[in-house]
């Protein structure tokens, strides 16, 4: 198909929370600097349930969704060197060009070659779609789209990885695993023997507490609203359970009673501005960080007392875990393939790219983290 339009079946979404269409879309082939990828296998995060939700500012319809995959590559763009037809690859929302100002710094993992674009569904070079359906362009989305059977990224977005890894599972590279072992190990950086709380156990969730477990945490405390995750948690670190319903004290209160004082690391996996408040106010004074991970959306602010910071508190924040995408995925893949970090464990469901819709269902039921697509 090299140089050609391919036509392919893709979840288009339409509307804001109406049903995903399976469509025939027409793919155009990679300009400069682009690749085009077959994607072979595909993960649902909570963030495509947010930007179809209608609530994320940068979600624009009609558009393909899907960030959390992986695929071979069909055809690259004129100069493009990293990658070639064949190659196995991860998709990265987070892009990483390794030259600009971002990249440059060591300080983050966020990139600013091609994220202007990618917030409004094209590509850089004409700032034009590369999908369409009879002539109407359909959005792009996260710089990745991978709800398709096609898609095609920015070079900067494209981790090469080991064409022995098992795709159908190291999908799950391409975003919550590594957000939550990056959350502790780049953001927070947790130390050996700290108190670590979570709240939220859905895939980020439980990938931060692995990460705290090999960072030789002393206790990890989960906190889920669905105490069906605990039995699920202890497999991956979690050494004690809070239900918040199952407290009359606000859970601040809870934690700090439960650890003499406050922990020394808390996680928020959720998206959920209250629980982002309480998530800083369980820290211990002094020096207890908070990390938010969880996106919330478009209008919701956080609050607390300043005093809270002013005697010791940090709050933080972090993207795919701080990781350097094109950089630090392939060496994700190969910690995964040394059997040093779980993926499998995460997948609870497998569906097919025609029941992407019941698969969103599936997210909100209780014990589900992960459901891979074959596309
Ligand atoms: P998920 O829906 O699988 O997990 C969320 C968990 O939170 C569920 O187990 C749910 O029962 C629990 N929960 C909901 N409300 C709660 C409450 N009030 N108190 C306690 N627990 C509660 O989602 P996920 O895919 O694991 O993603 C988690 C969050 O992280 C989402 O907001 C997602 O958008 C965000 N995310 C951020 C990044 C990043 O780079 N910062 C990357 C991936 C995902
Ligand atoms: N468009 C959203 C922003 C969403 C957001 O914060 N995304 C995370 C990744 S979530 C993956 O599941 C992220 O990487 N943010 C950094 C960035 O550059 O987008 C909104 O609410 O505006
Ligand atoms: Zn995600």
């Amino acid at each position: 198909f090299e140089g050609q339009v391919i036509t392919c079946k893709a979840a288009v979404a339409y509307e804001p929370n109406k049903p995903l269409v399976i469509e025939d879309v027409q793919v155009a082939p990679p300009q400069a600097g682009e690749v085009r990828i077959k994607i072979l296998y595909t993960a649902l995060c909570h963030t495509d349930a947010y930007t179809w939700s209608g609530k994320d500012p940068e979600g624009l319809f009609p558009c393909i969704l899907g960030h959390e995959a992986a695929g071979i590559v069909e055809s690259v763009g004129e100069g493009v060197t990293e990658v070639k037809p064949g190659d196995h690859v991860i998709p990265c929302y987070q892009a990483e060009c390794k030259e600009c100002k971002f990249c440059k710094s060591g300080k983050t993992n966020l990139c600013g070659k091609v994220r202007a674009a990618t917030g409004v569904g094209v590509m850089m070079n004409d700032r034009k779609s590369r999908f369409s359906i009879n002539g109407t362009p359909i959005y792009h989305f996260m710089g990745t789209s991978t709800f398709s059977q096609y898609t095609v990224v920015h070079d900067v977005s494209v981790a090469k990885i080991s064409p022995e890894a098992p795709l159908e599972k190291v999908c799950l590279l391409g975003c919550g695993v590594p957000t939550g072992l990056g959350a502790v190990w780049n953001t927070a950086k947790v130390e050996a023997g700290s108190i670590v709380a979570i709240f939220g156990l859905g895939t980020v969730g439980l990938a931060v507490a692995e990460g705290a477990k090999a960072a030789g945490a002393s206790r990890i405390i989960g906190i889920d609203i669905d105490s069906k995750k605990y039995d699920i948690a202890k497999n991956f670190g979690i050494t004690e359970f809070v239900n918040p319903k199952d407290h009359e004290k606000p859970i601040q209160q809870v934690l700090v009673d439960l650890t003499d004082g406050g922990v020394d690391y808390s996680f928020e996996c959720i998206g959920n501005v209250s629980v982002m408040r309480a998530a800083l106010e369980c820290c211990h004074k002094g020096w207890g960080t908070s990390v938010i991970v969880g996106v919330a959306a478009s209008g919701q602010e956080i609050s607390t007392r300043p005093f809270q910071l002013v005697t010791g508190r940090v709050w933080k924040g972090t993207a795919f875990g701080g990781f350097k995408s094109r950089s630090q995925v392939p060496w994700l893949v190969e910690k995964y393939m040394k059997k040093e970090i779980k993926v499998d464990e995460y997948i609870t469901h497998n569906l097919t790219l025609g029941e992407i819709n019941k698969a969103f269902d599936l997210m909100h039921e209780r014990g589900c983290l992960r459901c891979v697509l074959d596309v």
